[in-house]
């Protein structure tokens, strides 16, 4: 059975409006990296995780692939998955699979800010899964995580793929000690976070040479044309991927080609870009086992499985409430 809530109504399109607003307004300039993922913007992060260059994907596949049985142990065989940022819910097949061989699997609750793909995985999974009850939420995760329902016996809220990485510390840590609160005293969360390691695979991972990530980086501009009348020519701006070694994260911008002037008709606003001026559009933030620790322990939260990849390029943590 498939039921999907959608929460994105006016007062999504008027959070998106004021984010934007302020984001524009703001020195340097920044937008919210949700607002890539329109249909294209999705499909667009789907090329991403095939790139050669873009290991995260893989790394997190071949843990799943190898100790989903393991990971379901450690987290006492849940009935019902909660997957934050679902996504097309790919590698999530693997903790299915592995539930259903267990005997325990009864419910699938994908949230994502994304309406197409939410409905496309939820269509797939119910084929794929006989019996399986779909109870999906599109929504903002951070503006509705209390709309998750409960489960029968032991959730398991995964938040794959590294997302939380692209929140900063502040948002993400309220984010984690809401997730906390959420978890019952059978619950668990398992969270996929990419770890630091060198500067050139980080900065070729989000500068692929196919040009996807760049294609997806300015999608964003595509999305506030058709979302706000705005009229950005996204020709006159190019993609940039640092990584900033001090705060262990990728920087990713769009910088403007030329001195223009960018009308966005449903905020009533005319913003100036100079000519090599950046704008931040997403962080990426790479860990390290002892300081995820610390963010779990400052979230009340304590870590109770810690598995990676065979090169030690990307762990999944499992976490319980403290
Ligand atoms: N989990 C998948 C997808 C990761 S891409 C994987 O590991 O491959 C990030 C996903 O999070 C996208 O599907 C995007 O639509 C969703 N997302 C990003 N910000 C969100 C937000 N604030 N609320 C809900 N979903 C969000
Ligand atoms: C979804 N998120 C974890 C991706 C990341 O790696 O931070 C988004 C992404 N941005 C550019 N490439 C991939």
């Amino acid at each position: 059975m498939i039921a999907i809530e959608v929460h994105l109504d006016g007062d999504a399109a008027e959070a998106m409006a004021r984010d934007v607003h302020d984001g524009l307004r703001s020195t340097p300039k920044e937008l919210a990296p949700k607002y890539f993922y329109d249909e294209r913007g999705s499909q667009l992060f789907e090329q991403i995780t095939e790139l050669p260059e873009y290991y995260p994907t893989r790394a997190e596949r071949e843990i799943l692939s190898q100790r989903s049985p393991e990971i379901l142990a450690v987290a006492g065989q849940p009935g019902t998955l909660v997957e934050l940022g679902s996504g097309s819910a790919a590698k999530t097949r693997h903790l299915l699979t592995a539930m259903r061989d267990g005997g325990r699997l009864d419910t699938y609750v994908p949230v994502d800010i994304s309406e197409e793909i939410t409905h496309e995985t939820a269509a797939c999974l119910v084929d794929e899964y006989p019996g399986l009850d779909v109870r999906g939420l599109v929504c903002d995760f951070e503006q509705h995580l209390e709309r998750i329902p409960d489960g029968d016996g032991a959730r398991l809220i995964a938040f794959l793929g590294g997302t939380i990485g692209n929140l900063y510390p502040g948002p993400r840590a309220d984010f984690l000690s809401r997730i906390g609160s959420l978890l019952g005293p059978g619950d668990h969360l398992l969270l996929g976070t990419d770890l630091v390691k060198d500067t050139v695979r980080l900065e070729a991972a989000y500068d692929d040479s196919a040009g996807v990530t760049a294609e997806f980086n300015k999608n964003v501009l595509q999305v506030l044309n058709r979302e706000l009348g705005a009229d950005f020519d996204l020709d006159a701006f190019e993609h940039v991927a640092r990584y900033d070694t001090a705060k262990e994260r990728m920087d990713i911008r769009l910088r403007s080609l030329a001195d223009q002037e960018v009308r966005l008709d449903a905020l009533d606003l005319e913003v100036a870009f100079l000519a090599g001026e950046e704008m931040r559009t997403e962080i990426s933030t790479k860990f390290r086992r002892p300081r995820l620790e610390e963010i779990y322990d400052g979230a009340g939260l304590e870590m109770c499985g810690w598995f990676t990849d065979a090169a030690g390029d990307y762990a999944l943590s499992l976490a319980r409430a403290a």
